[in-house]
């Protein structure tokens, strides 16, 4: 399966399509463990550091994740029982701006990325394999798979948590 970020570790290489909700829901649980070991004493003056002003500091880096995980949640459950090919989308920048995540602490919202992830480990794990065919689209993007999102989900996350470790 080509995504759009590659997929670190075991879940590289996923050859059938009936693999990816255990797959996927194994690497989400490990992606965010191995993140919360190593971060979770960061200091709250470098969480908050924005290089510009335009730039994410790694709180809202973070923060991002979390809109995503949000956002996902949404899809992984409506995907299943909605008759329609259409999934939200969601505006980036103004979800991040908005929920002013730099006031938020780092070790708070760690604890909540992390819960919040457990729960749609949980969910994607459930996600019958009957489903992972099914296309959708998002925004204004080329049809996709819901075995797609439920991979480049976790993809998405691991390129941001390469992005705050190289700050
Ligand atoms: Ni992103």
């Amino acid at each position: 399966m080509i995504t759009k970020y590659p997929i670190k570790n075991f879940v590289d290489k996923i050859n059938d399509p009936s693999e990816i909700p255990a797959k996927i829901s194994k690497g989400v649980i490990e992606t965010v463990n191995n993140f919360v070991e190593s971060h979770r004493s960061l200091d709250e003056s470098a969480a908050s550091y924005k290089p510009e002003p335009q730039k994410w500091s790694k709180k809202e880096i973070l923060g991002h994740l979390i809109d995503s995980a949000s956002n996902n949640h949404q899809r992984f459950v409506r995907a299943q029982y909605l008759n329609s090919t259409e999934l939200i989308s969601y505006e980036q920048n103004e979800w991040v701006q908005i929920q002013q995540y730099n006031k938020r602490s780092w070790k708070e919202l760690v604890e909540l990325w992390k819960s919040y992830n457990q729960h749609l480990a949980h969910i994607i794990a459930e996600i019958p394999t009957r489903y992972l065919d099914l296309t959708f689209t998002i925004g204004s993007n080329e049809p996709v798979s819901l075995g797609y999102i439920i991979v480049d989900y976790l993809g998405h996350m691991q390129h941001h948590i390469d992005q705050i470790d190289k700050k």
